[in-house]
Formats: structure tokens, C-alpha cells, sequence
């Protein structure tokens, strides 16, 4: 299969979607200008790719539930713009762009990323946006991405993270933030995509394990662009970790052994769908193109 246009059709429908969403007019205006200008910045939108395959890969045609998927970037997306913000990383670029503090100002900033959060809730609990999806199931894959967005997810990877600055790297430490900042997000897109299916618990496992693996492997590929990245395509400063002295693999183990950690997460990735009898032919292709990804 050709997975750079599988990931195009679908990355093009979501983005429809932000505009149809956040397209009419209100106030104030700037509020979201702000939330569209991030949105919009440009991003692989991994999460709702993921979520999308999933969803397919349970026999669901994925074009039922792309509100649900968007929403999970819209998740994503506050999420790095309250990164990118002084009291956090401090960035000045990201996806290429100058950041939303930068343009906006950082009171906009914060409140443009708050109320993408919000939103991304009141999408995955309308069941008018994908009628095709049981509300229960709905019920249930909103609950698991709320799980690995908050305290228990993606919030506690972050404050451990911004902890762990200057410390020297320890295993456990850093499988915490990399387990919880990056994968748990990663995780429930792929998994709410079964859920949002009503798939069985044997389907729901196998996608999840296939979820964390790749989550783990996708920062370990990350914390590696950033040490040999170029900042013109990874479209964030390159050696950023290294002057912030974060915890990251490359910092633990060295490249080479950190290139080899990501080879055996996405092949405990592609392990873990062979437990179930669906067509996850997407799924396998995605965890391959992710692990030769330049940014
Ligand atoms: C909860 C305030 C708060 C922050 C959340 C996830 C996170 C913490 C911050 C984002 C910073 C970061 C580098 C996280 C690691 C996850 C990661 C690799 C993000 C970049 O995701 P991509 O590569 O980005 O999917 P694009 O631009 O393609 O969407």
C-alpha cells in the first residue's frame, strides 16, 4: 500500500474539518485566530491518522468519525502551544512557524491552547458529529482520551519532564516522561479508534500495546531528530534538549544504541497487531514510516 497518500487523504479531511469547525465568526475574534493559526500551522497529524486506522482496521469506514479524530489534534496542538510558552520550553519556532505566544502574545496563548482543550470535549461528546458511532462507544473512547490527556497522562509526563531538566538521566525517569508526556497520547488515539468501533477487548488490547509501543518509539525517534535534525526541517530548534539538559535517550544510551530502541519498540508494535484478525495493513505501514521520519 502507498502510505504517504493513505496519510494524505486522511490528514486533508481533518483539516477540512478545523475550518468547517472554528469557520464562523465570533468573539473575540482573535481568540480564534489564534486557535486556527496553530491548527493550521501545518503537523503530520499523527493522532488522528492513528485514530482513523484503527477505526478502519475495526471494518469502520473512517470518514464517520473524522470530527472525533480532529479533535484529538486539537488535543495535541494545545498541548505544544502552552509547551512552546516562557514558563515551559521557551520556543520561539514550531512546525516551522513563530509560536502562538510569539505572535499573539502568551494571555492569548494560554487561553487559545485552554480553549482547544475544552473543545476537543464538546466534539468527542456530540454524538451528532458521527452518528455512525454508538454514544457508549463514544462515551468510552472520550473517557480514555481525557485519562491520557490529564493528570495521569500527558500533563504528569510534562511537569516530570520540566522536573527532570539538569538532572542526570535515570531509566526510570525517563521511561515515566516518555511513557507519559508523549505515548499516552499516542496510545489513546489508536486505541479510541477501536473503541469508537466497539471493538472487543482482545481487538481494544492489541491496538493499545501497538499504541504505547509506538507512542515510545515515536519520542525515542524524536529526542534523536533533535540531535541531528536540521532546524529547517524538523521546524523547532534543533538542540533544544541538549541546551536545556533534558532527559532524553540519546543523553542515556548515545545514538546508536537509541536508533536501536526505537528499531525494537516498532517491532513490538507490529508484534502486537498480529494478535488480531483485522486488516491492519495501515496500522504496520504507519509504525515503519514513522521510525524513517525526518521531523
Ligand atoms: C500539557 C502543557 C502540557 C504540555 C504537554 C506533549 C507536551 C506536553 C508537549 C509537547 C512537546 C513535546 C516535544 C512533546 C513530545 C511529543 C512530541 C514528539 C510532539 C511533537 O509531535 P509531532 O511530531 O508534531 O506529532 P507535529 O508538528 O507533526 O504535529
Amino acid at each position: 500500500m502507498d502510505i504517504k497518500s493513505y496519510l494524505a487523504d486522511r490528514k486533508n479531511a481533518v483539516e477540512a474539518f478545523f475550518g468547517e469547525y472554528f469557520g464562523k465568526a465570533g468573539r473575540p475574534a482573535v481568540l480564534r485566530e489564534a486557535m486556527l493559526y496553530s491548527l493550521n500551522a501545518g503537523g503530520k497529524r499523527i493522532r488522528p491518522v492513528l485514530c482513523l486506522a484503527s477505526y478502519e482496521a475495526c471494518g469502520g469506514n473512517g470518514k464517520e468519525i473524522i470530527p472525533y479524530a480532529a479533535a484529538l489534534e486539537f488535543i495535541h496542538t494545545y498541548s505544544l502551544i502552552h509547551d512552546d510558552l516562557p514558563a515551559m520550553d521557551d520556543d520561539d519556532l514550531r512546525r516551522g512557524k513563530p509560536t502562538s505566544h510569539k505572535v499573539y502574545g502568551e494571555a492569548v496563548a494560554i487561553l487559545a491552547g485552554d480553549a482547544l482543550l475544552s473543545e476537543a470535549f464538546v466534539v468527542l461528546t456530540n454524538p451528532l458529529l458521527g452518528p455512525a458511532v454508538r454514544p457508549d462507544n463514544l462515551f468510552r473512547a472520550a473517557g480514555e482520551i481525557a485519562r491520557a490527556s490529564g493528570c495521569s497522562g500527558m500533563v504528569a509526563g510534562q511537569v516530570q519532564d520540566i522536573l527532570s531538566e539538569n538532572s542526570e538521566p535515570d531509566e526510570d525517569t525517563l521511561q515515566f516522561i516518555h511513557r507519559h508526556k508523549t505515548a499516552a497520547l499516542l496510545r489513546a488515539s489508536a486505541t479510541a479508534g477501536a473503541l469508537l468501533h466497539g471493538g472487543s477487548t482482545e481487538i481494544v488490547d492489541a491496538i493499545d500495546r501497538y499504541g504505547q509501543s509506538l507512542g515510545l518509539a515515536f519520542q525515542v525517534i524524536d529526542d534523536i531528530l533533535d540531535v541531528e535534525g536540521d532546524t529547517a526541517v524538523i521546524g523547532k530548534p534543533a538542540g533544544s534538549d541538549e541546551k536545556k539538559k533534558k532527559m532524553t535517550y540519546p543523553r542515556m544510551y548515545g545514538l546508536d544504541r537509541s536508533r536501536e530502541i526505537a528499531r525494537t519498540f516498532v517491532a513490538d508494535a507490529v508484534a502486537a497487531l498480529d494478535a488480531i484478525p483485522l486488516s491492519v495493513e495501515p496500522l504496520r505501514e504507519l509504525a515503519f514510516h514513522l521510525l524513517g521520519r525526518s521531523h
